[in-house]
């Protein structure tokens, strides 16, 4: 069988703004793979990305939060938006790691064109998930979906790293889990713009709805923004559809939030925030691809390594002595050759 040609980033990127999925699916495939066509591929996809209502929803694993994420898709499709989720979980039911129930809910989305999911595993991801994530959630952006949803675990810092690409916030706790003393220490508290407490019909729910509402109290006082983070409960799994529980009201609380960054046009610092993360998470990645190829072949690296393990040096002086080199001969480089881009 004869291999076909494979697309150039113009062409790759031509699709995917034209709503071929299976050139998204190709796009994304390749940044997980490393591939240097990646950064050629971002700066075509960029100009295109940034239009989008990007929502996050991060909590422990089993919160609830892809049961929430699948309510959403159905209410933002019934407004004929079209919904793209990225699951930084390889748990998740959208990457077909869940028990066969759950999966099967999802599965309905699956046959929708308005829809496009995309999990985002475990393996390792060349500057990290956070980046790779940041770099989805773009290309979902471009894919032209009014709606772009983040579903994280709300564990360590790449995580916290990961929700800042959201607008809205959504940070999901249940009953007897200890999950708001958990959240408090990642810092997640701070920076949730919407806490849910969901399995609501579980015991003890409501002995936790009030001790989350002192914390919540605190936790908004550290705000600068004056937002007051609404706390809602939910039940979004239940035999019968009727026992579904704060799905409208989480819908409209989210609504509310984005009417509340438009109108105070807080939306221009969050999106200034995501970008300045976004250049640092580029930064720090090409940074070191650029030292680790201009090293390699010299035999530098592994004497470095070798120096370190017999103690003769530290990784902070490496990398100190290295960037100095380094920068001075880039600094050089740049003079001469300039960017193309001009600012
Ligand atoms: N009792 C109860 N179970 C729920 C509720 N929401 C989700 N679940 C169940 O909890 C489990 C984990 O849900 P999932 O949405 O996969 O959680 P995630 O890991 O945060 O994405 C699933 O078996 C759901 O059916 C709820 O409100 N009440
Ligand atoms: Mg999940």
């Amino acid at each position: 069988m004869a291999k076909t040609r494979s697309d150039s980033p113009e062409e790759m990127v031509q699709k995917l703004l034209a709503g071929d999925r299976r050139a998204a699916a190709r796009t994304i495939t390749l940044m997980e793979n490393q591939s240097e066509k990646n950064n050629q591929v971002m700066k075509l996809v960029y100009p295109h990305a940034g239009k989008s209502m990007v929502i996050g929803l991060t909590g422990s694993g089993g919160s609830g939060k892809s049961s929430l994420i699948n309510h959403l898709i159905r209410r933002y499709r019934d407004q004929g938006k079209r919904v793209g989720v990225v699951a930084v979980d390889p748990s998740s039911p959208f990457s077909g790691g869940a028990l066969l129930g759950d999966r099967i809910r999802f599965q309905a989305h699956s046959m929708d064109d308005g829809v496009y999911i995309r999990s985002m595993g475990s393996r390792g991801y060349l500057g990290g998930l956070a980046r790779s994530t940041s770099d989805v959630v773009r290309i979902m952006e471009a894919m032209g979906n009014d709606v772009v949803i983040v579903e994280t675990l709300g564990a360590g810092q790449d995580e916290v790293d990961i929700i800042h690409v959201a607008q809205t916030c959504v940070l999901v706790l249940t009953p007897n889990m200890g999950d708001d003393i958990q959240a408090m220490k990642a810092g997640i508290m701070e920076i949730a713009d919407i806490i849910v407490l969901n399995k609501a019909d579980l015991d003890g729910a409501i002995l936790c709805l009030r001790s989350l509402e002192a914390t919540i109290q605190f936790a908004i006082s550290q705000r600068e923004d004056g937002w007051v983070s609404p706390l809602i409960s939910t039940v979004a799994s239940a035999a019968k559809t009727e026992d579904l529980q704060g799905i409208n009201e989480l819908m409209k609380t989210i609504r509310d939030h984005q009417e509340y960054l438009h109108e105070s046009r807080a939306i221009d610092e969050v999106q200034a925030k995501r970008i300045e993360q976004e250049l640092g998470l580029v930064f720090k990645d090409e940074v070191q691809k650029f030292i680790f190829k201009g090293l390699k072949g010299t035999g530098k690296k592994r004497q470095y390594i070798k120096a370190i393990f017999e103690g003769r040096t530290d990784p902070y002086s490496v990398v100190e002595e290295v960037l100095s080199t380094f920068l001075k001969v880039g600094a050089k480089v740049n003079e001469t050759s300039g960017s193309k881009k001009h600012i």
